[in-house]
C-alpha cells in the first residue's frame, strides 16, 4: 500500500464519525481537512446563526477527530492563507502534504458536487450513507410510478426499518394517525421549549468572528443557545422526546404569537450537521411509545417526518436535478418583499414569523409553509428568490432539503411533483390554527375592502388567475364551485382588493 496520503475532506454539514470519507480512510496514512470559506459563507446571505452554529461545531468536531487519532489540517476562516473555497483548500492542502487524491463524501447541494467534479485534483465522492434511502433505491422505487406520492414511500420505509411494525403489519392497523393531529393551538403549552446551552469558549471564539465578519446578515446573533457537539445534540434530544414528544402530534400544526416552539423538537439542524442520527432520533421516540410515554398518534407523525417526508424529499432533489431551483411552473415574477427582511408589515402571522425567523434562525413547519410560504405562492413571488430566502434564513438549510420543500411543496413550481395541489389558504385556516388574527390590524372576518385579510382576496385571485391550471384538480373543484356561485360584484371586489394590494406591495408602501 502506498504511504502517499490522502486528503478526506469533510464539509461543515458532515459532521459524522460514521462519515463515509472517514471510513474508507486510513488514519495512520491520511489526512482530513476541514476548512471555513468564504465561499460556503456567502453563497447565501446565512443567518449569522448558522454560521456560528456550524463553525463551532465544525471547530469541535475536528477537536474530536484529533482525539481519536486522526491527523486534521483545519482552516479558520481569518487564517491568513485561506483561500476562500473547498477546492483552493484541498489543492493548498495537497501541495502542502503531497497528497494526490481527495476522498469526499458526496456533498448535499449541486452546486459544490460540481465544484468537486471540476477540482484539479481528484475527488473521489463516495454516497453519503447517513440517509435512509440511496439514490438507487429511491429512483427504483420511483421508476414507473405515475405520481410520487410521500405516503407510499414512507410505507417502504417503515417495512424497511421495522420501526413501529408489528410483524408486516402497522403498529396499531393504521399506517398514518395525521387525522388525529391537526388540533388548534391550545391555551397552555406545558413545555419550555428546546434545550438551550450556554457558549463556552470555542463557540465564544466562533460567535466574535462572526460578529465580526457577518454583522451586516439578517439575522439576530445573540443570545445563542444551539447545542454545538455530539453530547449536547443528544441532551436536547432526550429533552424533546421526554418533556414534548407526548404533545408532537396533536399541535403538530398549531400556532401561538407568544410561543415559538410549541412542542417541536427544534433538531432538524442538528441532524442535517451530522450531530445526531436519524436512527438514533427515531430509536427514541419508538421507545417512548413502547415504553407508555408516548402515543401512537405522536410518535408515529413524528417519525414519519424523519424516515418519511425528510428522505423523500432528498430523494426528489437527487432525482429531479441542478435545474430544480429554477423551475418556475406558474411563472410567477414578482420581487420577494421587503418584510422578508425586517418584518415591517401590518399582517401579524407574517411579522411574527418574520420576527422569530430572524431572532432564532427557526420557523416551525406551518410556519414556513401556510404563512410565510402561503404567503409569496399568493402574492405570486418569484420562486427562485422564495428559494434563496429559505436557504438563508434557517440554520438547518441545504438545497437538498431546502429545495424540495420551497420549489415542490410550499411554491408548487415544480407542478405537481411533491404535492397533488398548492398549499394554499385564505385567513380562516390561519386563524384556526393560532391565535395571530386576534391581535392583527387586518380583519380575518372581512373578504374585500382595505381592513380585510390579504389572505383571503390574495386566496382567491390566486384560483381566479391559475384556473386554466387548477380548474380540473378534482381536489379543488370545490374551491371554483364555491367561487364561480359567489356574485359578479363580490368576485369584482375580490379582484380589485387583491390587485390594489399587490399594488400596494410592488411599490413598497407598507402593507
Ligand atoms: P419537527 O416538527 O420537530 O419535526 C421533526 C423532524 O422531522 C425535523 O427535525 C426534520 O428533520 C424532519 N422534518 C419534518 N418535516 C420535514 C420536511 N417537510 N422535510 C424534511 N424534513 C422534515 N427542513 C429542513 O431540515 N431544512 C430546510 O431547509 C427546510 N426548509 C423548509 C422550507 C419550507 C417552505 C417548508 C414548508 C419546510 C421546510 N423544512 C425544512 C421542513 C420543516 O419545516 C423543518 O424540518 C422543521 O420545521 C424543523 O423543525 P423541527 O426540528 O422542530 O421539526
Ligand atoms: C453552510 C456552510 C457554511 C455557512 N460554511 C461552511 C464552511 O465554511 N465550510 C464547510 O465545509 N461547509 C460550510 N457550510 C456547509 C456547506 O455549504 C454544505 O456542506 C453544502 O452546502 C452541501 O450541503
Ligand atoms: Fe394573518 Fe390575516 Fe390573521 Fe392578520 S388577519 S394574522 S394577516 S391571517
Amino acid at each position: 500500500m502506498s504511504d502517499t496520503p490522502r486528503l478526506i475532506l469533510v464539509l461543515g454539514d458532515q459532521l459524522s464519525p460514521e462519515l463515509s470519507a472517514l471510513a474508507e480512510a486510513n488514519k495512520s496514512r491520511d489526512v482530513v481537512v476541514m476548512a471555513e470559506v468564504a465561499d460556503e459563507a456567502s453563497y447565501v446571505p446565512h443567518h449569522p446563526k448558522k454560521i456560528a452554529f456550524l463553525f463551532a461545531a465544525m471547530r469541535k468536531f475536528a477537536a474530536q477527530l484529533r482525539e481519536d487519532g486522526w491527523r486534521v489540517e483545519y482552516t479558520r476562516l481569518d487564517d491568513a492563507q485561506n483561500t476562500g473555497s473547498i477546492p483552493g483548500e484541498l489543492l493548498r492542502r495537497a501541495q502542502d502534504t503531497g497528497a494526490k487524491e481527495v476522498l469526499a463524501t458526496e456533498p448535499g447541494e449541486f452546486r459544490l458536487i460540481a465544484a468537486l467534479e471540476e477540482c484539479p485534483i481528484p475527488v473521489h465522492q463516495f454516497p453519503d450513507t447517513r440517509f435512509l434511502a440511496s439514490h438507487t433505491e429511491f429512483e427504483e422505487w420511483a421508476e414507473g410510478r405515475k405520481e410520487l406520492r410521500m405516503e407510499w414511500f414512507y410505507r417502504e420505509m417503515r417495512r424497511k426499518t421495522g420501526l413501529l411494525m408489528d410483524a408486516d403489519k402497522p403498529e396499531g392497523g393504521k399506517w398514518n394517525y395525521d387525522h388525529d393531529n391537526r388540533k388548534p393551538a391550545p391555551d397552555r403549552i406545558t413545555f419550555g421549549g428546546p434545550m438551550q446551552f450556554t457558549p463556552d469558549d470555542t463557540v465564544e471564539e466562533v460567535l466574535d468572528l462572526v460578529e465580526r465578519r457577518f454583522d451586516n446578515n439578517f439575522g439576530t446573533l445573540r443570545p445563542f443557545w444551539f447545542a454545538t457537539d455530539r453530547v449536547q445534540a443528544r441532551q436536547a434530544l432526550s429533552h424533546f422526546i421526554r418533556n414534548a414528544l407526548p404533545d408532537f402530534g396533536d399541535y403538530q400544526d398549531a400556532m401561538l404569537a407568544e410561543n415559538r416552539f410549541l412542542y417541536h423538537s427544534v433538531i432538524s439542524m442538528y441532524l442535517n450537521a451530522g450531530l445526531l442520527t436519524w436512527q438514533e432520533i427515531c430509536e427514541a421516540a419508538e421507545d417512548a411509545y413502547k415504553n407508555g410515554d408516548a402515543p401512537l398518534n405522536a410518535v408515529e407523525g413524528f417519525i414519519r417526518q424523519i424516515i418519511g417526508w425528510r428522505e423523500y424529499m432528498r430523494g426528489i432533489y437527487f432525482r429531479e436535478g441542478p435545474d430544480y431551483t429554477r423551475r418556475n411552473w406558474l411563472n410567477h415574477q414578482r420581487k420577494l418583499p421587503g418584510f422578508y427582511w425586517d418584518a415591517q408589515t401590518d399582517m401579524l402571522c407574517v411579522a411574527k414569523a418574520v420576527e422569530q425567523t430572524r431572532d432564532e434562525a427557526y420557523a416551525h413547519h406551518i410556519q414556513r409553509l401556510m404563512v410565510t410560504g402561503n404567503f409569496a405562492l399568493l402574492a405570486g413571488i418569484d420562486p427562485h428568490e422564495v428559494h434563496e430566502w429559505y436557504l438563508a434564513v434557517y440554520a438547518d438549510a441545504y438545497e437538498w432539503v431546502e429545495a424540495p420543500n420551497v420549489i415542490g411543496m410550499s411554491q408548487f413550481a415544480d407542478g405537481g411533483i411533491v404535492g397533488s395541489k398548492p398549499y394554499v389558504s385564505g385567513g380562516n385556516y390561519i386563524n384556526k390554527m393560532s391565535n395571530y388574527c386576534k391581535g392583527c390590524a387586518y380583519d380575518v372576518a372581512t373578504k374585500t375592502g382595505e381592513k380585510a385579510c390579504p389572505f383571503n382576496y390574495l386566496y382567491w385571485a390566486f384560483l381566479h388567475r391559475h384556473r386554466d391550471r387548477f380548474g380540473k384538480n378534482p381536489r379543488m373543484a370545490q374551491m371554483y364551485r364555491t367561487w364561480s356561485r359567489m356574485s359578479d360584484e363580490k368576485r369584482q371586489a375580490t379582484l380589485d382588493s387583491a390587485e390594489a394590494f399587490l399594488d400596494r406591495m410592488s411599490r413598497g408602501d407598507r402593507i
